[in-house]
């Protein structure tokens, strides 16, 4: 655990490919970091090429001990790319082995869509903001993870 559950530092890690969409992922996750009390100045951002490089990017912010959550932001349309499962299913995998390799909150805010449409829909319109949804459960994860950690270590 990075810090006392009283001050909560957040890595973002977001890809600028699709970058249209996923500006919007991460402002909805900026929204929900603020509302639930995190000044701007405990939230990092970083970005990466695509969603294949969120991984590596998770797994440096995870591993240098500063963080008690990752939200990690991208977004892969399939009619883009013949490579949609390569792409997308790294990402996963990946963002995945991080969280339980560190015991740590990764959100999932990757969207794999068949549209652009679909993905802009996703990122603030009629199906919400993922990005919000992945910093909320990102959170609600550190919480869980502090509150095993607190009873892991009473009698
Ligand atoms: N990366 C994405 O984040 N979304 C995509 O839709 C996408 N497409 O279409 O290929 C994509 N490719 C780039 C990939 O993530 C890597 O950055 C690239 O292969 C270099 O490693």
């Amino acid at each position: 655990m990075a810090a006392p559950s009283s001050r909560r530092r957040v890595a973002v890690v977001v890809s600028r490919f699709n970058q249209t969409v996923t500006n919007l992922l991460l402002e909805g996750a900026r929204d929900a970091l603020r509302r639930h009390g995190l000044p701007d100045s405990d939230v990092d951002v970083v970005w990466v090429p695509g969603a294949f490089e969120l991984p590596v990017a998770a797994e440096a912010a995870a591993a240098g001990g500063r963080y008690d959550a990752i939200v990690a932001l991208g977004c892969v349309i399939r009619g883009e790319t013949p490579h949609f499962e390569y792409v997308a299913g790294e990402a996963a995998r990946g963002l995945g082995n991080v969280a339980l390799a560190h015991r740590i909150a990764v959100g999932f805010g990757v969207l794999t869509t068949e549209t652009l449409e679909q993905a802009m829909a996703r990122a603030g319109g009629k199906g919400g903001n993922k990005g919000f949804e992945a910093a909320e459960a990102a959170l609600q994860t550190a919480d869980v993870l502090a509150q095993l950690a607190r009873a892991a270590s009473r009698d």
